[in-house]
C-alpha cells in the first residue's frame, strides 16, 4: 500500500477515535469533578490510540458505512484503566506514562484507583447503548470485551507477570502473559470491528486469530526494543526489563529467536486477514507497520 495513503487513512482513523472518546465519555467538570478530570487526564494523555483504530479499521473493512466509534471508545476506556492500574505502587510503581506524570502522580493514589475503576462499567455502558439498536451485536460485544478484560486473559495475564523472571520462567507461563496481557486487547479489536462490520463467524474468527498473532508480535516488539534499541530512538529508558526483573520472550527464548517469530506471527495475521472476505489492505499494512516499529 502506498504510504501517503496509508499515513492518511491512519491519521484519520487516529482524529476519528480521539473524537469519538470526548464526544462518548463524561466531561471533567462532570460531578464528581476530581475523578472525571483523572479520567479524562488519563484518556486524553495521547498514545497511539492502537485498539480503537484497528477496531475502527476492522468495521470498514467489512462494510465502509460502518460506524465502530462506541465500540473503539470501549476499547480505549479498557486499555486506560489497565494502564492506570498497572502503574500504581502496588504494582509496577511508576511516575511517569506517556510523557506525563501517571494518574496517580497527577492527582492521588485513591483518585487513580478509582479513575481506573470507572472506566470499566464505562466501556460497557457505551456498548449496551451504542449498539442497542442491535441487540444480539450488543450481546456479542460485550461478551467479547468481558472475557477479554476478564480473569484468565487481562487480569489473568498481569496476574501471572507479577513477580517477573524470579515466580518462574517456563515457556507456558509466558505463552500466558503474552496472550493475557497483551495480546488478547490487540485481539478484541479485531474481532469487535469485524462483527460490526457485519462478518461472518468465520470472518470474526480470521479477525480475532489475525489480532492475536498481530498482538503477540507486538508484545515480542516492545521486548526487543528494550533490550536493542537505543534510549534517543525509544524515547524512554533502554533496559528498564532486565532492571525490573521482567519475564520476556527476547530474555528467555534470545533476540534472534524472538526477531522470527514476530516474522512468523505477523506472516500468520496477514494469511488470516488475507483469508477474509474483507478489504483487509490498509489493516494488513498496519500489522506489518506494528512489527517494525522502532520506537
Ligand atoms: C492492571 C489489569 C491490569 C493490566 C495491566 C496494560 C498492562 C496490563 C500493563 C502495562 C505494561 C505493558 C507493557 C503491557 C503490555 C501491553 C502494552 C504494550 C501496553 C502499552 O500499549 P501501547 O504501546 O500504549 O499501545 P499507548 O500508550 O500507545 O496506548
Amino acid at each position: 500500500m502506498d504510504a501517503s495513503l496509508f499515513q492518511s487513512r491512519h491519521e484519520a482513523l487516529i482524529q476519528q477515535a480521539e473524537s469519538a472518546l470526548r464526544r462518548l465519555t463524561p466531561s471533567a467538570e462532570t460531578r464528581p469533578a476530581r475523578l472525571h478530570a483523572a479520567m479524562r487526564y488519563s484518556l486524553e494523555a495521547g498514545g497511539k490510540r492502537l485498539r480503537p483504530v484497528l477496531c475502527l479499521a476492522a468495521a470498514v473493512a467489512f462494510n465502509p458505512e460502518a460506524n465502530a466509534e462506541h465500540a473503539a471508545t470501549a476499547l480505549e476506556c479498557i486499555h486506560t484503566y489497565s494502564l492506570i492500574h498497572d502503574d500504581l505502587p502496588c504494582m509496577d510503581n511508576s511516575d511517569l506514562r506517556r510523557g506525563r506524570p501517571s494518574c496517580h502522580k497527577a492527582f492521588d493514589e485513591a483518585t487513580a484507583l478509582l479513575a481506573g475503576d470507572a472506566l470499566q462499567p464505562l466501556a460497557f455502558e457505551l456498548l449496551a447503548y451504542g449498539y442497542a439498536a442491535q441487540p444480539a451485536l450488543a450481546t456479542a460485544l460485550i461478551a467479547e470485551l468481558a472475557q477479554t478484560a476478564g480473569s484468565t486473559l487481562l487480569v489473568g495475564g498481569q496476574t501471572e507477570d507479577m513477580g517477573g523472571l524470579a515466580a518462574g520462567a517456563d515457556a507456558e507461563r509466558l505463552e500466558f502473559i503474552l496472550l493475557g496481557k497483551t495480546a488478547a486487547m490487540l485481539s478484541a479489536p479485531f474481532a469487535m470491528g469485524a462483527m460490526i462490520g457485519g462478518a461472518s463467524p468465520v470472518d470474526v474468527e480470521h479477525f480475532r486469530q489475525a489480532g492475536r498473532a498481530a498482538g503477540i508480535a507486538f508484545q515480542l516488539v516492545d521486548d526487543l526494543l528494550d533490550l536493542t534499541a537505543d534510549a534517543a530512538q525509544l524515547g524512554k529508558p533502554v533496559g528498564a526489563d532486565a532492571q525490573n526483573g521482567k519475564f520476556t520472550y527476547a530474555r528467555f527464548h534470545g533476540v534472534e529467536a524472538a526477531r522470527q517469530r514476530i516474522q512468523a506471527l505477523t506472516e500468520e495475521a496477514s494469511g488470516h486477514l488475507q483469508a477474509s472476505n474483507a478489504d483487509s489492505t490498509f489493516i494488513c499494512e498496519l500489522v506489518r507497520r506494528m512489527a517494525a516499529r522502532k520506537h
